[in-house]
């Protein structure tokens, strides 16, 4: 119909609104987390970024999960290291999907924040990810798979996300070269 905003076919319009909340425990997990970011933005995710601390800013933490949804956000990416309680804890607030990713720790190189992150008991599901950069790279790409479930333009740069590295493989055999 003229004068109406182009719907998409069997979808919603991706919205200006942070969609994805990617929250770190501390400025330190930037390093990590800002490999999630460039990723959402390489889709066309709208996000926010913001550091959350379980331990330091525990107030802060609870009114952030809880108010997300709300707030219109539909994924949480929730990075951390060493004694990990960033992911569940959020996860304990909503019932948005959390996805968390385990920063790579000085001490036990990220092996503390995977097992704080994954084990999870039954009745709160956070969906971990790899330590350190993959985990950040596909916590964003998962967090476009569900997002793409409900905006097409979505699952469609996810599509082509997907086509581009199968290129650059398939373009590029001999390692040798530069
Ligand atoms: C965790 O403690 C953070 O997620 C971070 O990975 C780790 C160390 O934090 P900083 O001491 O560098 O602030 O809560």
């Amino acid at each position: 119909m003229q004068g109406q905003p182009s719907r998409l076919h069997d979808g919603e319009q991706v919205p200006d609104r942070p969609l994805v909340g990617v929250i770190m425990g501390s400025r330190s997990d930037w390093e990590t987390l800002s490999h999630a970011a460039a990723t959402l933005e390489q889709l066309g995710i709208p996000h926010e970024v913001r550091v959350v601390s379980a331990h330091r800013t525990p107030d802060l933490l609870f009114e952030y999960a809880r108010s997300a949804e709300a707030r219109g956000l539909e994924v949480i990416i929730a990075g951390a290291g060493g004694a990990a309680h960033l992911p569940g804890m959020t996860a304990s607030k909503t019932v948005l999907p959390v996805l968390g990713v385990p920063v790579q720790s000085h001490a036990l190189n990220g092996l503390d924040s995977l097992l704080s992150i994954v084990q999870m008991p039954a009745g709160v599901p956070v969906g971990t990810l790899a330590i350190g950069r993959a985990g950040a790279i596909n916590a964003a790409l998962l967090a476009a798979a569900i997002l793409g479930m409900k905006y097409p333009a979505i699952r469609e740069a996810l599509r082509r996300y997907r086509e581009a590295q199968t290129r650059a493989v398939l373009e590029h055999p001999d390692p040798r070269e530069r």
